[in-house]
């Protein structure tokens, strides 16, 4: 506890002193020459990890170069310690004692070298693995079984910290991120995060993920620094260092390779130099208010040392930042708030609302569900509604075929449409990107609108909230008004959303009924947006937008639902779930 507090505080001291990590385990091994007998026997050899166990001085010596250096902080040799990875060389039974060794060997050495004026840190290192989650190489749930095991171990070794390191794929992040607020919940304790990414030289994360999408997806989560690691040199990284400079809410960290490697007869080499890694991290500190730096493949303790002679005279630059709230793909974000229009919410992939989508469900005609996304998209939506509730068939299993085929052949953010939780959450842990739900609301109590909330904090994702409440629909606005005053305390004071992931849902009801009562509903939804919007601003209002011409023909229906949307619009309306094409101006 002591130590945590410790980094935090060094994290957010007003003068803002520039940390700086170790740099590469493995090249430093490899200079090590050691042996099959080092590594614990032939069929070991090659598993860095493992070396903890059979060879600690080898790992020790690492650290102690680093720590000479000046490192702040070192990292634990667990890079590939979960389960999944040592499985490999069936040494997946040894996960929790690999990481409580690693970190506690690690530990050691930092206090060893640690003095008041500059205290030595470790940090919990956890790679990607071998298994994409977004390619369902492996799913949600056993990814996070196995981190929660690795971090168990690095908390109980006596890690300062965790790292969720060269991340190639959103989907392991949010795993990741489940399976240490578990332990942390377990233990009654936290330690602070920092979560890097690996841009590679494409311009995004293996996945397809950019930057953008990144800073959105992990906006929500409470992790404290958020960086690029890996891939490449500094040089490649300015771009996306920028962008985390101005639109991300946490610490900027940065802990590139020596340079682009260079394949020299099936060798990777690193040319860039101490000084050069030094003059490139030192602008991205000054100028973009990099806080947190390092060294990753090919780099040395000659380069941790430039770094740390150079850390002490630098402060970062002052770095006001703006986030902007968005829905988002796995590969790119979609503001909640659009310039010169609205959230465009695609009605069509909705087994409930289109017989045309129902027809190919019931035929499990996958493709043809995608094309009817992609169609969506190529018309202009800027989210998909995915609705698969059909009487009979298992939903669970239905959400999890169409999400896994969306998240890669379709580009836009998806809103997980269902009555049921458990097909939410199916498309939670399926869906890298960041989601919206829909809905919930007070219609079967409180446990049941907690559920939904619960799961939108964990993943991260907006929320739809419908005024309905035990006593059913409000009808009017005084009621709307009414229920979501309660629905917003719950989900801020309680839940800790931020106002902004709300989306009010005021109800649009059928008015072409031709029933006398029904006839007022139209009015009192938009009214009910107006005064909600007055009280509680920084959240945002949808509707679905069709259901208010049910029945009619439809010409009419196309009259009638963009009059309807035009006036809705004009008393705040944010977002609506319609069929894109069919709205005229
Ligand atoms: N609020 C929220 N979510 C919602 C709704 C809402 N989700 C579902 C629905 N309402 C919005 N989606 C639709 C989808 C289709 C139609 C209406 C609303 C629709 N379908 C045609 C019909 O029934 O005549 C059929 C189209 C077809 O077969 O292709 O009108 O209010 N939060």
């Amino acid at each position: 506890m002591a130590t945590e507090s410790l980094f935090r505080q060094r994290l957010q001291h007003p003068d803002r002193p520039v940390i700086v990590f170790d740099g590469g385990m493995g090249t430093q091994l490899q200079a090590q020459n050691l042996t099959a007998e080092d590594f614990g026997g032939p069929q070991y050899e090659g598993c860095n990890e493992y070396l903890v166990l059979s060879k600690p001085e080898a790992i020790a010596k690492v650290h102690r170069a680093y720590l000479e250096a000046g490192a702040d902080v070192i990292e634990t040799d667990t890079f590939g310690g979960t389960a999944i990875v040592l499985d490999e060389y069936d040494l997946g039974p040894f996960a929790y004692e690999i990481n409580q060794k690693a970190a506690a060997l690690a530990k050691s050495l930092a206090q060893e070298f640690s003095t008041p004026e500059k205290p030595r840190f470790v940090a919990g290192s956890m790679g990607p693995g071998t298994k994409l989650p977004t390619l369902l190489h492996i799913d949600f749930d056993s990814m996070e079984r196995a981190y929660r095991e690795q971090v168990r171990g690095l908390y109980d070794g006596g890690a300062d910290l965790l790292i969720v390191e060269t991340c190639q794929d959103v989907l392991q992040i949010k795993s990741v991120l489940k399976a240490i607020e578990a332990v942390f919940a377990e233990k009654g304790d936290r330690l602070p995060i920092m979560v890097s990414v690996t841009v590679e030289s494409t311009g995004t994360l293996l996945v397809g993920s950019a930057i953008d999408a990144v800073v959105a997806i992990l906006e929500r989560y409470p992790i404290d620094i958020l960086g690029l690691n890996c891939a490449t040199g500094p040089d490649l990284m300015a771009e996306h260092i920028r962008y985390l400079s101005q639109h991300s809410p946490f610490a900027v960290s940065c802990i590139p390779n020596a340079g682009l490697p260079e394949n020299v007869g099936g060798q990777a080499v690193y040319r860039l130099t101490p000084d050069g890694l030094r003059d490139h991290l030192k602008v991205f500190v000054e100028e973009l208010g990099v806080q947190v730096i390092g060294g990753c493949c090919g780099t040395t303790p000659a380069h941790i040392r430039s770094l740390a002679a150079t850390a002490a005279q630098l402060r970062p630059k002052a770095r006001p930042y703006t986030y902007v709230p968005a829905a988002t793909s796995l590969y790119g974000s979609q503001p909640y708030e659009q310039d010169n229009s609205f959230l465009i919410v695609g009605e069509r992939l909705n087994a409930s609302g289109s017989k045309k989508c129902r027809d190919l469900l019931a035929a499990e005609d996958w493709d043809g569900l995608v094309a009817l996304g992609r169609g969506q998209e190529q018309e202009g939506a800027h989210v998909l509604d995915v609705n698969v509730d059909y009487v009979g068939r298992d939903g669970v299993r239905d959400m999890h075929a169409l999400v896994s085929r969306l998240v890669t052949n379709v580009t836009l953010p998806l809103m997980l449409d269902s009555t049921e939780w458990q097909k939410m959450e199916a498309g939670l842990k399926l869906a890298g990107g960041k989601c919206i739900l829909n809905s919930t609301n007070y219609e079967d109590g409180e446990e049941r609108f907690d559920t939904v909330l619960a799961l939108a904090k964990t993943h991260g994702a907006g929320i739809v909230i419908g005024t309905i409440d035990e006593e059913g629909m409000a009808r009017t606005a005084e009621k709307k008004l009414e229920i979501a005053r309660r629905a917003y305390r719950r989900a801020t004071e309680h839940f800790g959303l931020p106002g902004h992931e709300l989306f009010f849902d005021t109800l649009a009801l059928p008015i072409s009924t031709g029933i006398e009562e029904d006839r007022q509903n139209a009015a009192q939804t938009i009214e009910a947006i107006r005064r909600i919007k007055q009280e509680m601003p920084e959240c945002h209002h949808l509707l679905g937008i069709s259901n208010i011409s049910f029945g009619l023909n439809p010409a009419s229906r196309m009259v009638l639902n963009s009059v309807f949307l035009d006036e809705a619009r004009r008393a705040g309306l944010d977002a609506a779930i319609v069929h894109a094409s069919k709205i005229c101006p």
